[in-house]
């Protein structure tokens, strides 16, 4: 019987046994134990999600761990994991599309200023306000993969101007996309709406920084679900105050939960949501996962390994 070791966030029972019965349908007499637990030290492999990584680190029969996500940033921390051992992430189109209308519908609140209308409704006041001309917008998708990609062919389909940023030179049909740091600098003064969908690794942590915020066009607008550490958050509010942004829609933070102290609930021009841009889907994501687990079982490399020098 497959034992995996199970942990997400809060060692959550109920989602384990949600896993557990979503995996057994693809491999039956799966067994997932908390791992926290004794029975963890069986496990061949881990299913994780910000798991406590000196745990990990205990268990001496790990063939491999699965992310309970897309992002691996969560395992690859402070590189306690031993380098050998592979890691996976889940590919989702589901996550990708869920991704997707989350930026949508961010990009549709700026142009169409929806949170002014909402202020006017509280004062009663039944009057038209500013429109941003939709088609004389560039936006940049800093991230073009899995998710990224999938956001900048949906917003061209809706008739922006769409430009992509990648690490390596990409050729997707309809989407002009550049790679290097002299492009991502042309992106950040061209564009007016910027998203980043990065992972997070050592060349993208604190990437959108003073530098990069003081280079974009005053009033733009900034959308970040990749990751908390990418943005140096005091200086997005010194920027958001300054007006050189004009809003700001986050999912992700550098300290998860966001603290109640933290000065970016109270900038009111940036929106704030918990982290729940594209969540995983036990659904959709079971297959792969159970595909995965079955590999490893039997000393097999499965789809979606990482490549750990890249760390994403
Ligand atoms: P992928 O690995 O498929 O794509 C990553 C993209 O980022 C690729 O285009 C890659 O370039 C590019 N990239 C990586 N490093 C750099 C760099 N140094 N410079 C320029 N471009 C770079 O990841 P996904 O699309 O699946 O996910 C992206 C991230 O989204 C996750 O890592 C996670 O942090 C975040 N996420 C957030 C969620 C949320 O709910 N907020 C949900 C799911 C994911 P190249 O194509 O050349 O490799
Ligand atoms: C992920 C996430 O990486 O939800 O999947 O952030």
């Amino acid at each position: 019987m497959p034992v995996v070791a199970f942990y997400s966030r809060d060692s959550n029972l109920e989602l384990q046994d949600e896993w557990e019965k979503r995996l057994g349908a693809y491999y039956p007499r799966i067994k997932l134990v908390p791992l926290l637990s004794d029975q963890a030290k069986e496990a061949i492999t881990a299913l994780l999600w910000k798991p406590p990584l000196q745990r990990v680190r205990k268990l001496s029969n790990l063939k491999g761990l699965i992310s309970l996500g897309q992002g691996v940033d969560h395992i690859l921390k402070d590189n306690l994991i031993d380098n050998k051992i592979p890691v996976v992430k889940i590919v989702d189109p589901f996550m990708a599309k869920s991704m997707s209308h989350w930026v949508i519908l961010s990009v549709l609140n700026f142009i169409r200023d929806t949170f002014g209308y909402y202020d006017q409704q509280k004062n009663k006041i039944y009057r038209s306000r500013k429109e941003i001309n939709f088609s004389s917008l560039k936006i940049a998708v800093y991230g073009i993969g899995a998710i990224g990609s999938v956001v900048a062919k949906d917003l061209k389909h809706l008739g922006f101007k769409v430009e992509g940023w990648s690490r390596t030179e990409k050729n997707i049909t309809g989407l002009n996309s550049f790679n290097g740091k002299t492009k991502f600098k042309e992106l950040l003064k061209k564009c007016d709406i910027h998203i980043c969908l990065l992972p997070l690794t050592n060349q993208t942590y604190n990437i959108f920084n003073n530098s990069a915020f003081k280079i974009m066009k005053p009033g733009s607008c900034f959308i970040n679900a990749g990751r908390g550490e990418q943005v140096v958050e005091k200086h997005l509010i010194e920027n958001c105050k300054s007006g050189r942004i004009s809003s700001a829609i986050l999912d992700v933070y550098r300290k998860e939960p966001l603290s109640k102290n933290s000065k970016l609930w109270e900038q009111k021009n940036i929106r704030i949501w918990p982290h729940v841009a594209a969540e995983t889907n036990p659904e959709t994501a079971a297959k792969q996962i159970a595909n995965a687990i079955k590999c490893f079982e039997n000393g097999k490399l499965p789809p979606n390994t990482i490549e750990r020098k890249l760390g994403y």
